[in-house]
């Protein structure tokens, strides 16, 4: 729809609701307040606008919301969010403004309607690769999505996102959404600060966050300050293999200080990587069991200051690449290293701060203090100027640690809890605050659009409730596109229909478009999987997925044609010695071979392809008995591997209604005693 005639309904629907007058029953903002009207709809209440608005009590924010969010079928959203899956250990892709969910990618979980991990040979190798200290583990809990860059703006090819539970990163591929790599971090346990891309992707960061003695040794907990340990590392991408390479990765030795969030510097600032952290307290916990124990909520939270880590990425290449301590066969670069070749610089920073932010431009750097009412911008340059000066303190490890005075740009006082900022194409930055449940804009001084008003709070949005991240529309990169907001709420209360103690989060979209005027809050999304953390939105015409295989009988891991592709009329069963080879075809509606006879004991290896090239063409494959089900898309070819360790009879069936005679396209294994 043009402009024009969006705004010309707009502005009829609202001169009809206003001439409906007394008959309305006015509710609050577009959605905000109050609960929504309970009024059963009747599906009789027919074509009219006006009568529908009256028998709703829509108010005009409540149509321009419903129109600003609205889809017509066919339609596609001009943004598509890549959101965290939390402890689902997945990802999500929700268009953006309709909210409609598109697609979950299986990541650390399995996803059976992607057939992911449930008997995929190349999935399960992916897997075990993984396996944080040999264990089986089939969960992670995701914390931030980094979409790849070129230029520090979005190039729509990769993703990356990181496990905070077992220290571990994911590498999805965006030319068809699924996961290529898993890697396991093996200096550490679990992480934080993590996926956060350098502005083209050279080097994937992976901050870490609860101090432990490196490589998830034992140590007793009196040996906390000379044997434990924080970390961020550094993951080297191939763009070409589209991998991480584990053998050109690194990581540095920190103090056991927890370190939290990391951005990495863009621009002015390119080649600098900025983590802060929390507990520089150093406090050991204890509460409850052992006497004079402080507990970790107040032992973290004593000083007035923490310390942002200023790592110089370049020096940290060069001495990770001279660096011969390698544990659990890691690069492990020590902490006395980074000291010495002024690697590593800290700056306080208050409050136990949680975001670490970088603008557009790269030159200010935001933190948010979860227990200060401040955003606290640094300059870029100042820090420079600091470093140049030698104006600096040392840590009690000897870390320089610079004169925050010297550093400071601005503090705006904003409200209680900030967490996390955005930042928008108007010279506007958002933060959100946990404790007020509210996204505050404030303006951007430096050369920003609104800097002649200077660095100041402007306006704050209520949001329901208990905000985490915000996810602005390519709000983290050198070009923000300003228009949509996401406010990623832990806590959804009364938003949405009762269903039981376990409540969904709330994803609140926030019109951030009005040059001047406010924000306005359009619409709840519930998130019924799993607690999300980050997002980030992306224009929809910087991806370019395939919707086809390239080829019949692709394999999607190694990007190329299966040696076992196989093409109709070569279907085949082999049997050498107790190993029974199968080569596969799938079309509608049917598997080629239809019945396959082997014997109890016998290793099966299985090769299905999907010979269709059709748009939307997918097969699955289910083999009850054996825990194995596919998802075999256009032009794909799967391999799966197992011992035939149950006799019987097993019906091989497809799990995608693909056509009238869907029900007709399954087979038998027969399994001989
Ligand atoms: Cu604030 Cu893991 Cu980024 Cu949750 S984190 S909210
Ligand atoms: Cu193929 Cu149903």
């Amino acid at each position: 729809m043009k402009k024009s005639v969006l705004y010309g309904v707009i502005a009829v629907l609202a001169i009809l609701v206003v001439a409906l007058g007394a008959m309305l029953v006015s509710r609050g903002g577009g959605g905000g307040g109050e609960a929504a009207t309970p009024v059963p709809q009747e599906a009789g209440v027919g074509q009219d606008a006006a009568a529908i608005i009256a028998e709703r009590g829509l108010t005009p924010e409540n149509v321009v919301a419903a129109l600003k969010t609205f889809m017509p079928s066919g339609q596609h959203d001009p943004f598509i969010m890549f959101s965290s899956g939390g402890h689902s250990g997945q990802v999500h892709v929700i268009g953006v403004p309709s909210m409609r969910l598109l697609r979950t990618i299986g990541v650390f979980t399995p996803e059976p309607w992607q057939g992911y991990g449930y008997g995929d040979v190349e999935q399960e190798a992916m897997f075990k690769e993984a396996d944080p200290f040999g264990e089986n583990v089939r969960w992670g809990d995701t914390h931030h999505p980094a979409l790849s860059e070129t230029n520090a703006v979005y190039d729509g090819q990769w993703l990356f996102v990181n496990d905070k539970a077992q220290a571990r990163v994911a590498v999805i591929d965006l030319r068809d959404f699924e996961t290529k790599q898993l890697v396991k971090n093996p200096t550490a346990m679990n992480d934080h600060g993590g996926t956060f891309v350098t502005p083209n992707t050279e080097w994937v960061i992976e901050g870490g966050q609860y101090a432990a003695p490196p490589g998830a040794e034992y140590a007793p907990i009196d040996t906390y300050e000379e044997e434990w340990r924080g970390m961020v590392t550094f993951w080297k991408f191939d763009r070409e293999k589209g991998r991480i390479i584990p053998e050109e990765s690194f990581a540095l030795e920190l103090p056991p200080y927890w370190q939290d969030l990391c951005d990495a510097g863009k621009l002015v600032s390119e080649g600098w990587v900025f983590c802060n952290s929390f507990n520089t307290e150093m406090a050991v916990g204890g509460a409850g069991v052992e006497e004079d124990a402080v507990p970790f909520e107040s032992g973290a939270s004593q000083a007035d200051m923490d310390y942002l880590h200023v790592i110089d990425l370049n020096k940290a290449i060069q001495v990770a690449q001279e660096n011969e301590l390698r544990l659990n066969g890691f690069n492990y670069v020590p902490l006395q290293k980074l000291i010495d070749e002024r690697v590593l610089y800290f700056i306080p920073e208050p409050k136990s701060p949680h975001g670490v932010d970088i603008a557009p431009k790269g030159d200010f750097i935001v933190i948010s203090g979860k227990l200060d009412p401040h955003v606290t911008i640094y300059s870029f340059e100042k820090i420079q100027q600091a470093i140049a000066n030698e104006d600096w303190e040392v840590d009690p490890y000897g870390v320089p640690v610079l004169n925050f005075d010297s550093v400071v740009e601005a503090q705006v006082e904003l409200g209680l809890g900030p967490l996390h900022t955005q930042f928008d194409n108007q010279g506007y930055a958002y933060t959100s605050l946990f404790l007020d449940s509210a996204v505050a804009r404030w303006t951007l001084g430096g050369d920003y659009p609104r800097a002649d008003e200077g660095w100041q709070l402007v306006e704050k949005e209520s949001i329901h409730y208990n905000v985490g991240h915000i996810a602005a529309a390519e709000g983290d990169t050198a070009e923000p596109a300003g228009q949509f907001l996401v406010s990623l709420n832990k806590w959804s209360v009364d938003r949405f229909a009762n269903v039981g103690p376990l409540l969904p989060q709330n994803f609140q979209l926030i019109d951030i478009s009005g040059q001047g005027e406010s924000m306005q809050l359009l619409y709840d999304m519930p998130i019924g999987w799993g607690e999300p953390h980050y997002a980030q939105i992306i224009r929809a015409d910087r991806l370019n997925p395939i919707q086809v295989y390239p080829e019949i009988g692709w394999n999607p891991r190694t990007w190329s044609k299966d040696p076992n592709a196989t093409e109709i009329g070569q279907e085949r069963v082999e049997r050498r010695g107790n190993t029974v080879e199968i080569w596969m075809t799938a079309v509608r509606s049917h598997f080629t071979p239809e019945r396959i006879e082997i014997k109890k004991g016998d290793r099966v290896i299985w090769h299905i392809t999907n010979v269709e090239q059709a748009v939307d063409a997918t097969h699955g494959f289910a083999l009850p008995g054996y825990n194995i089900n596919l998802s075999i898309e256009p032009g794909e070819t799967v391999t799966v591997e197992f011992e035939a360790v149950k006799d019987g009879v097993f019906s091989y069936y497809c799990t995608e209604f693909c056509s009238a005679l869907h029900l007709e396209m399954t087979g038998y294994l027969l399994v001989q005693p």
